[in-house]
């Protein structure tokens, strides 16, 4: 590989260009295949998830490629797809519509029939970008890949999870990073709404036999009462986190309580803004408090050490904030991803 090539390009355009990390290997060639899911027609407050798996390409170029804790994973491939440009002109066309609805809702607007009209149209085109990603993973995981996804919004990985419910015939569980509890049953009136990822997930006919939530800090009392009542659901509150820390617990011990929940196989589905959004400063709903990239590092070996197989990943809402570029969160994301697809390599070959 020629490591003396530029490294950092922002003003490539990405569809002129396959793969990530300057990995100069094929799809045929490489173990990983990541699926970019240019997409956020339902995000409510900040904007530019979209353009999180562009961001996350370019700034991924700047990463060295051997690792501390995974090494030379790098070597089996990590190869993203084609950025979709359907997919990105029909994000655009329909995050339009959303808005307007938002907006009308917002204004108390009384054409009922108008706003279900505009609701029923972006539930449609999110159905479709649902069975688009579905599609996807299905070929990678047919093509005996490890699936990784890069959004977008995190409305993005429901076609994944099922995927892989499928794959591993529900016997897997989901690490879920993130702000928020994202299991409303509907939010803004759209049903595959960023907000209700996991309610979506846990309400499927093929789903994962265990949810555990870490570093949820912002969630209403119906998703805290759905929490309540559902065994096969386990949320590690932010506060809980803090709490137990603060006290002078050690991370290590809060990272078992969090394994202990896990079964063997984990798809690990990472929202940025579960982080301190002082590593994401333009994700789209930031909350203060949150993880540390050390931390959820951390857990990651944890993971690895404890025998356990991470089955595939998500990760979504690396954004740029509607600004032209966002090099920082860029740089989180690429890194955050590179240890996923190491980490997922990793625990696939033992
Ligand atoms: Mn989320």
């Amino acid at each position: 590989m020629d490591r003396n090539a530029p490294k950092f390009d922002a003003t490539t355009a990405i569809s002129a260009e396959f793969g990530i990390f300057g990995i100069p290997m094929t799809e045929e060639e490489s173990l990983v295949t990541l699926i970019p899911v240019p997409w956020e027609v339902t995000t409510s407050y900040g904007h530019g998830a979209s353009e999180g798996p562009r961001i996350v390409r370019n700034a991924s170029e700047q990463i060295d490629l051997f690792d501390f804790e995974t090494g030379k994973a790098y070597e089996n491939g990590f190869f993203m797809r084609e950025f979709p440009q359907q997919l990105k002109a029909m994000n655009d066309s329909f995050k339009e519509k959303a808005q307007k609805l938002i907006l009308m809702r917002t204004n108390q607007s009384t054409d009922t029939t108008a706003m279900e009209q505009l609701a029923e149209e972006v539930n449609v085109a999110c159905q479709k970008m649902t069975d688009w990603v579905y599609n996807q993973c299905k070929s990678v995981l047919n093509n005996k890949k490890l699936l990784g996804l890069v959004g977008g919004d995190h409305s993005t990985p429901l076609g994944a999870i099922k995927a892989i419910a499928e794959e591993h015939n529900n016997d897997f569980g989901v690490l879920h990073i993130d702000a928020h509890a994202d299991l409303r049953k509907a939010y803004q009136g759209f049903t595959q709404s960023h907000a209700s990822i996991m309610y979506n997930v846990m309400t499927a006919e093929k789903r994962p036999k265990k949810l555990v939530q870490i570093g949820i800090r912002d969630f209403c009392e119906e998703e805290f009462d759905f929490i309540q009542s559902r065994k096969d659901i386990k949320t590690f509150f932010d506060i809980e986190l803090k709490r137990r820390l603060l006290s002078g617990e050690a991370w290590v011990d809060v990272c078992k309580d969090i394994l202990n929940e896990l079964p063997q196989k984990v798809y690990i589905s990472f929202d940025i803004d579960g982080l301190d959004p002082a590593f994401c400063p333009n994700t789209g709903t930031p909350v203060p408090g949150g993880l540390s990239i050390d931390q959820v590092f951390f857990l990651f070996n944890e993971i690895s050490q404890s025998g356990r197989q991470i089955v595939g990943f998500d990760l979504n809402e690396v954004s740029t904030g509607g600004e032209a570029e966002a090099e920082w969160d860029g740089n989180v994301g690429a890194r955050v991803l590179y240890k996923l697809c190491g980490w997922l390599v990793k625990t696939n070959q033992r």
